[in-house]
């Protein structure tokens, strides 16, 4: 399955080029630091990094159930320990559907 199809059955019609960001999440716009706070067997992480795998995006994981500093750095920074989290230049985004549209749109707008 390619990228679009990917976009298409995950999202409907989400266009990456007109996408915006939350507020206060930085744009997709320019080159960013991601970390992506995960454990593998976490549905909605999966889901995520699939899109990290078929982008070929360049996301650092850190696994939350294999790494007690990883767990405790994501609660001291966010008061949560619910996976998956990226940090976009330190920024936490929480909810996979929210983080993988922000990675397909950098994927677009960085990376095409
Ligand atoms: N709606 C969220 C669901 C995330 C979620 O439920 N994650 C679970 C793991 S599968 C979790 O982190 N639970 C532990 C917690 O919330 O502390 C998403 O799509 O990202």
């Amino acid at each position: 399955m390619g990228i679009i199809d990917l976009i298409q059955r995950l999202f409907g019609s989400f266009d990456p080029m007109a996408y915006e960001a939350p507020v206060g999440i930085p744009s997709p716009d320019e080159p960013r630091t991601l970390e992506l706070y995960k454990f593998d067997t976490c549905p909605f992480c999966i889901r995520v990094m699939r899109v990290v795998d078929k982008t070929g995006v360049d996301v650092t994981y850190r696994d939350t159930r294999g790494d007690s500093a990883a767990s405790d750095f994501l609660f001291e920074q966010t008061g949560r320990t619910t996976v998956p989290c990226m940090f976009i230049d330190g920024v936490p985004m929480f909810e996979s559907a929210d983080i993988s549209k922000w990675l397909l749109a950098y994927h677009a707008r960085t990376m095409e």
